[in-house]
């Protein structure tokens, strides 16, 4: 990342790193998004929807287990070229850089430096808008979300470009840090739902000038990269072109998230992208307590020097840390030594 990059992402919340793919690199990846884009409009088409076309690429059930013993199951849109985006030889030293060092506010300070490095892919998502037609039902998008004390980090990946107006990534830039973020939070109204006027949407009138929108252009090849302290959302599709968008989700060594586990036995994956892939064997935090856990026991395993929270000295201006999802439990007893 070079000063520039890192002075706008510090300032933003994100940037857009241009010419990331190259063209061989998106024929590949748009081929198997074709095909995943077919079999998904037939299935839409015979169940007689065509509102649901947001996410696509179910994922198959494909168990497998790593060297640590945690079993894993799904993947989505799978070859070469998609594994290959794991660790991007572009955005692999960026996403390294801000999860590793806690300056960023992702990386628990309490977390010895040799871990630092070993960041992993929490989880992708795949956002498919077909061209807009006069005919269509109006599109909502999605809410507001994200603040302060995330942890994770989020490369966009546009496989067509997105022009003026199309809509597709949003967010609020600054906010970020907590300076900002406050300032959404002192909005009277659902400022969650109502942040963008669009033919079908509108922003609340009270909105705060200090906190503008951003709608976020990016060509084909280009990466938008996020930090999911950020408050962002989907800005309805307005596009006559389709819209084809890959995120993927990292989170520093360590940290739950969402944990989609991935099948880390493909033989096609490099040594290093199946270390990406695979789950930390102790943590800094606890997985949501929605999820059942019970299989993997060692994926509940704290690290000896899990801390409550993380110092906040070595943030950078304005900067949060990241919260530290622990039970009371957990707690009292870390609190207790
Ligand atoms: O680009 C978009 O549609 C927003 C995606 C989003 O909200 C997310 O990845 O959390």
């Amino acid at each position: 990342m070079d000063d520039a990059m890192r002075d706008t992402f510090a300032r933003q919340g994100y940037v857009v790193v241009p010419n990331v793919l190259n063209q061989q690199q998106l024929d590949d990846l748009n081929q198997v998004y074709d095909q995943h884009i077919l079999k998904r409009e037939e299935t839409l088409s015979q169940a007689g929807d065509v509102q649901k076309r947001r996410n696509i690429g179910e994922r198959d059930k494909q168990m497998t287990t790593d060297r640590h013993g945690n079993t894993y199951m799904g993947r989505r849109l799978w070859s070469k070229a998609y594994m290959d985006l794991i660790d991007n030889e572009t955005m692999l030293p960026i996403v390294q850089e801000i999860l590793s060092d806690p300056e960023w506010g992702h990386a628990p300070t309490h977390m010895p430096e040799e871990l630092r490095p070993l960041f992993r892919l929490d989880h992708d998502n795949i956002h498919y808008k077909p061209g807009r037609k006069p005919t269509d039902a109006p599109d909502v998008g999605g809410a507001l979300h994200g603040g302060p004390s995330s942890w994770h980090i989020t490369c966009v990946y546009e496989l067509n470009t997105v022009e003026p107006g199309d809509g597709g990534f949003g967010c609020v830039p600054g906010t970020h840090k907590p300076e900002n973020h406050n300032k959404l939070l002192n909005i009277d109204g659902d400022w969650k739902r109502n942040w963008c006027d669009t033919e079908w949407t509108s922003q609340l009138p009270n909105w705060d000038d200090d906190v503008p929108v951003h709608r976020v252009e990016a060509k084909a090849g280009d990466c938008i990269l996020f930090t999911e302290k950020l408050t962002h959302g989907t800005i309805p599709w307005a596009g006559s072109g389709e819209r084809r968008t890959l995120f993927y989700k990292y989170v520093p060594f360590g940290m739950h998230h969402g944990d989609v586990a991935y099948d880390t036995n493909d033989p096609e994956l490099t040594e290093r992208q199946k270390r990406i892939l695979e789950f930390s064997p102790c943590w800094f935090n606890e997985p949501r307590e929605d999820k059942d856990y019970s299989g993997n026991p060692a994926l509940t395993e704290l690290h000896s020097l899990a801390r409550v929270e993380s110092d906040p000295s070595v943030l950078l201006p304005g900067m949060s840390r990241p919260r530290i999802r622990l039970t009371d439990e957990t707690k009292a007893m870390l609190s207790a030594g």
